[in-house]
């Protein structure tokens, strides 16, 4: 099966970040590909990229970036395919720049936003899950059980205690 999920990311230094998405994608079993797409220093190719990923058969587009983290926000300006943005947590604010640039788009290209770093990394895919969930029955199935594992998994030690 072909990617349905596209996981772009400004950096190589974004990777530590978005590795959780893509092991997040992995457990839940959904086809996705990984590409450093920088908005300022490749921007062509990310014109190419967003511009191309509906005929190429993706269905989402998560985008990490920090800093000034332009990069989901152009790439949902060149696509109608959800756009899912990950801020990542900056040396200098801590992501707050990050997060920021992402989430105060302008009326009319949305961008939604996840929180900065890991958790926003991990959701990004779980949100991604729940949208393909509406169209694979599949995909709805193993986000359920990822849910009730985690019910589980909190009721069957609830003692926070080191054991
Ligand atoms: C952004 O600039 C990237 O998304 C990254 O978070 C940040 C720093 O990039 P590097 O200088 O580490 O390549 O474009």
């Amino acid at each position: 099966m072909s990617a349905l999920v596209g996981v772009i990311m400004g950096s190589k230094s974004d990777w530590s970040t978005l590795c959780h998405t893509t092991e997040t994608l992995d457990r839940l079993g959904i086809e996705h590909e990984v590409q450093v797409v920088s908005a300022h220093r490749t921007p062509d190719l990310l014109f190419d990229y967003a511009g191309s990923a509906a005929e190429r058969g993706l269905e989402v587009i998560i985008a990490g970036a920090g800093g000034a983290a332009h990069l989901p926000g152009m790439a949902a300006a060149k696509t109608v395919l959800p756009v899912l943005g990950v801020p990542v947590q900056s040396s200098m604010l801590s992501g707050v720049d990050s997060l920021l640039s992402i989430v105060q788009m302008p009326a009319g290209i949305p961008t939604g936003t996840l929180a900065i770093g890991r958790a926003g990394a991990v959701n990004a895919a779980l949100l991604a899950a729940a949208m393909l969930g509406n169209k694979y029955p599949e995909i709805r199935e193993r986000l359920e059980a990822y849910r009730a594992e985690q019910t589980r998994a909190v009721l069957d030690a609830p003692d926070p205690r080191p054991q």
